[in-house]
């Protein structure tokens, strides 16, 4: 067995991992020790990175170019000279006919420095239009505009080490415990070193991360920046703002004060739904501990005021002076693995290289000598929702996406499908073939992906870490610069540059890139002229800025004080209260807000692969107290129409007092390719912020009614030799089939030999349907097949064994018994109890018949009925943990651990 040292590909912590491999096999996982970022510690996504690796998930993976020359036609594969040429030959005619506006890419913080590098050479330096950009603008564009516009430069002064120095920790819009797990378990362990550490989280929901504050502000949607106004007014009021610190060291102190007078207590507490105790507590709190720190995410970035919601908890950090000093300091935490690598080389519509500035004509000279043309574009260029409105209206003819999936993560999924559909070209360079927006590709390009690629990536605190191959790429994947470069040279020749792209992308290697982005900082804030792959080998990942000389990065930024603005002094922003983009209204009564799970990733095209990683929730459920519940005579589990202004899809609804009454949640990973209907983007409104111009992805204003479907479908088969079916593989042929559903939802359920499930609600069930499913599941082989149908009652039952094994069922019509199904299927046992009640006309399980329950705990496999029993017998949860080990390994479930053990009372409590 072989090792390769890497980094997660999940989320911007940045976690160092150590990939365990044999030939071209990776065989595990497990965290590196020797990363600052982890210490060896994975979550539950990282820690079974290799199960989304294996060889059976080939059945899934992009490995050859494809090609459709029409519409209509299937795409045929090809040489990559054959898809290559197609394309440079047609961007060049666009190009040339249209003008270099008219194509545009749209990439991802999921791409290397490397590859982002050579996407933007490629086209600002070689194409000449700016109209690059990244699913960074759904994400991360208020934090770089909230940043620049008061400290004066896109970077986040503080470090993870300040967790564990920091007296008062403000959490704002993010959910640590499930989006950045393992930052989360730093706050852990800082709270436990320090009883005293205040932890105050501003969140609308109550997440797993606010059930751990010691001050929960479950403000209402879209009002922090009424919030923070409030608690400027009580920090003036009682003054508790740094005179000598807003003297030396900011400007423009006079017109917020002015502002945030008529922000009283009073007056939030109206518009954020809070206390004034609650409000006048968190000020006192963040401005007299010795050292406050805040982290932030998407709950602040992802509103149409999303910048100034960024700047106006750093004008909190500014009248404070808590900036600069161990433990203090506004920390933006990053999405995606390296959307900060994207920021760094300038890889967005209205960015330059290296943090320059598009408007500023020094720094464009800069760029155009750095590589060798005559000069770079100033006219911004077309950000994410503008540009798929242009796709649609047909003033961007092509476009190339790599690395995201823009038909499931944009807001206004009907534009973006109806922009997919319109293009001339649509290009998609990607890892896995089953996502919604390869459906619309034209070409499609096959990339490789974790633990075949090569390059670097910066997390959360400007930490540059090494990307290592463990195996060779698949089949004829290849590695997302080489595609990018491959191509810039043939678009060279098409467009009569060929010598110039020659000599523009010369690399033979990520290496080469890397040290050409490295002069592009000499002298900018994040000057990496001191670093190296040979150092980033020899020393482990390095935090910019680090210039030639220098021993070390830099922990902490702003420690003198002294700020990258014009005057050197940082800027209070002055920011006022907005509505949202829509706002609750008799027809749609209730605000809906979009997040994560803590087990899946995104569009779920890695992570929906792994079966454990469906334990937390199997289905797109939409979260809803019980009173609107209740008002609407709903329960957990009934089927919903959920509509908004932009269209309507049909989810279950899970019960749950995380959500405020007259608020929902729905998670953002289900979309076309896993549930009938587009997902949460259908309904979310694509209006952006005016600085950033970040759509508004947390908040739409919905109506929820009961959908009726009298008949329930589920259909399942197991995998493994018994089934003999690789799961993905079968998954694909089911995908097809969800869109005939009303609701349908795929998941996986198990571990080793997952057990394919598909779960589906209807009014009237379409025979040829029913007969396509039941070929997909091998269900149409009479000597194989046990059935049994009651018309009159409209209920059937088929199965199949294979020997003693029960490997594929239908339900139709009641599905009582599907769990018990499911079980045996996953545990294997001997289908013999199943035939006597298959050929019953009974629908419930057997009596005695007990299902394990949901999994809490991924790594030990340590179910919920069990941890329940445990604390209802009073066993302590130390107990707990030594005898099932749940929650000691990744240590991700424990907040949902203490969260069961706080609301289940024991037995002995009880008597
Ligand atoms: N498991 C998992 N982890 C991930 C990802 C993933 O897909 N899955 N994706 C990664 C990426 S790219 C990103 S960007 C991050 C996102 O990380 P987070 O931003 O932490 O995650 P979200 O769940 O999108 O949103 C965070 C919280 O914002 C709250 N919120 C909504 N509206 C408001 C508001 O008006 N004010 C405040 N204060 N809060 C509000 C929501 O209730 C939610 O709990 O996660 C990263 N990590
Ligand atoms: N409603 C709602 N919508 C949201 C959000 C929300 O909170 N609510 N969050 C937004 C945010 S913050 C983000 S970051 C976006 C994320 O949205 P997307 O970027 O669409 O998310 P992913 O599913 O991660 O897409 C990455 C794609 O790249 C592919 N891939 C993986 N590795 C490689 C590789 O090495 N090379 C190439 N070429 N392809 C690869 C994956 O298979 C996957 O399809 O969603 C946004 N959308
Ligand atoms: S916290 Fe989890 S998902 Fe994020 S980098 Fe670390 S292991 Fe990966
Ligand atoms: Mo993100």
């Amino acid at each position: 067995m072989a090792e390769t040292r890497s980094t997660c590909c999940y989320c911007g912590v940045g976690c160092g991992v150590i990939i365990e491999h044999e030939g071209d096999r990776i065989t595990g996982v497990r965290g590196d020790p020797a990363h600052p970022a982890n210490f060896g510690r994975l979550c539950t996504k990282g820690s079974t990175l290799h199960l989304s690796a294996g060889p059976e998930t080939l059945a899934v993976r992009a490995l050859r170019p494809e090609l459709r020359t029409a519409r209509e036609t299937a795409r045929q594969g090809v040489s990559w000279e054959a898809a290559l040429d197609h394309v440079a030959d047609r961007f060049a005619a666009i190009i040339r006919e249209h003008g270099p506006d008219a194509v545009a890419f749209y990439g991802a913080g999921q791409l290397l420095t490397e590859d982002y590098y050579v996407f933007n050479k490629l086209v600002k330096g070689l194409i000449g239009t700016n109209n690059l950009d990244t699913n960074s603008r759904l994400c991360m564009s208020s934090a770089v505009s909230g940043y620049k516009m008061t400290l004066g430069a896109d970077a986040p002064p503080a470090s993870y080490e300040d967790i564990a120095h920091t007296d008062c920790l403000v959490i704002a819009g993010s959910n640590t415990a499930f989006a950045h797990p393992i930052v989360f378990r730093r706050v852990e362990d800082a709270r436990t070193a320090n009883p005293a550490m205040k932890l105050i989280v501003i969140d609308p929901r109550r997440t797993d991360t606010a059930e751990a504050a010691d001050l929960h502000l479950a403000l209402l949607p879209g009002t922090d920046i009424a919030l923070y106004n409030s608690m400027l007014h009580v920090m003036l009021w009682e003054g508790l703002v740094k005179r000598d610190y807003i003297e030396a060291h900011t400007e423009g102190f006079d017109a917020i004060k002015k502002t945030v007078r008529e922000y009283t207590p009073a007056m939030a507490s109206a518009i954020c739904g809070l206390s004034k105790k609650e409000i006048e507590t968190a000020a006192e709190w963040f401005a007299s501990s010795p050292a406050t720190l805040s982290m932030y995410c998407q709950g602040l970035n992802q509103y149409a005021f999303g910048s100034h919601n960024n700047a106006a908890l750093i004008n909190l950090h500014l009248a404070t002076g808590q900036i600069g000093r161990a433990g203090a300091g506004p920390l933006s935490l990053t999405g995606q693995p390296n959307a900060m690598g994207g920021r760094e080389v300038g890889g967005l519509a209205n960015l330059l290289s290296a943090h320059r500035d598009l408007a500023n004509p020094a720094h464009r000279a800069e760029v155009a000598a750095l590589w060798g043309v005559d000069s770079v574009p100033e006219k911004p260029g077309k950000s994410a929702v503008e540009l798929f409105q242009a796709l649609k209206s047909g003033e961007v003819k092509a476009v190339w996406i790599a690395c995201t999936n823009p038909a499931q993560s944009m807001p206004d999924q009907t534009l973006v499908h109806e922009a997919l559909a319109t293009a001339e070209l649509v290009v998609v360079q990607e890892a896995f073939a089953h996502t919604e927006t390869c459906r619309h590709a034209d070409v499609l390009l096959p990339a490789t992906t974790w633990g075949e690629k090569d390059g670097t990536v910066t997390n959360s605190e400007r930490r540059i870490t090494r990307v290592r191959g463990a195996v060779a790429a698949p089949v004829e994947a290849r590695h997302d610069w080489q595609i990018a470069v491959d191509f810039a040279r043939r678009l060279g020749v098409a467009l009569g540059k060929g010598e110039l792209a020659q000599r523009m992308f010369p690399y033979a290697d990520p290496e080469s890139i890397w040290n050409e982005h490295r002069e592009s900082t000499r002298g900018r804030d994040l000057d990496i002229t001191g670093l190296s792959y040979a150092m980033l080998e020899a020393d482990g990942p390095q935090q910019w800025p680090f210039p030639e000389g220098a021993s070390s990065g830099k922990q902490r930024l702003y420690e003198d004080g002294v700020f990258p603005t014009v005057s050197g002094k940082a800027r209070f922003v002055v920011t006022e209260h907005a509505m949202t983009a829509e706002s609750p209204s008799a027809r749609y009564p209730l605000h809906l807000i979009t997040g994560r799970l803590r087990d899946q990733w995104h569009g779920m095209s890695r992570t929906g692969l792994v079966a454990r990683l469906y334990n937390h929730e199997q289905e797109p459920l939409l979260h809803m107290h019980p009173e609107d519940l209740a008002r609407r005579r709903l329960k957990g589990g009934d089927l919903v129409t959920v509509r908004a202004r932009g269209g309507r899809i049909v989810v279950k609804v899970l019960e749950s007092t995380t959500v405020r009454a007259g608020q929902c949640f729905l998670p953002m990973h289900w979309g076309g390719n896993a549930m009938s209907g587009l997902g949460s983007n259908t309904l979310m409104p694509s209006k952006f912020d005016p600085h950033s111009k970040q759509p508004e992805l947390k908040h739409a204003a919905v109506q929820v009614e009961a959908f009726v479907a009298a008949h329930t479908l589920v259909a399942m088969r197991a995998s493994g030799e018994a089934g003999a079916d690789n799961p993905h593989a079968l998954m694909e042929r089911l995908r097809p089939l969800l869109s005939g559903f009303p609701y349908a939802s795929l998941t996986l359920v198990g571990r080793e030999h997952p057990v394919v499930v598909l779960k589906a609600r209807s009014e009237q069930i379409e025979q040829a349907l029913l007969a396509e499913l039941d070929r997909a599941l091998g269900l149409d082989d009479p000597l194989k097949t046990l059935s049994y149908s009651d018309s009159r009652r409209d209920i059937a039952k088929h199965a199949r064994v294979d020997g003693d094994r029960l490997t594929a069922v239908r339900l139709a019509g009641e599905a009582l018994a599907s769990d018990w199904l499911t079980d045996l299927m996953v545990r294997r046992e001997s289908a013999a109890p199943v035939r006597n009640w298959l050929l019953a006309p009974v629908t419930q399980p057997p009596a005695g018949k007990v299902m394990r329950g949901k999994v809490i705990c991924n790594c030990f496999d340590v179910s919920e009925d069990d941890i329940l029993a445990a604390f209802r017998a009073g066993e302590s949860l130390d107990a707990l943990q030594a005898r099932t080990r749940c929650g000691t390994n990744c240590g991700s479930c424990v907040p949902e651990l203490k969260r069961m053990q706080n609301a289940t009372p024991t037995s002995r409590a009880a008597a």
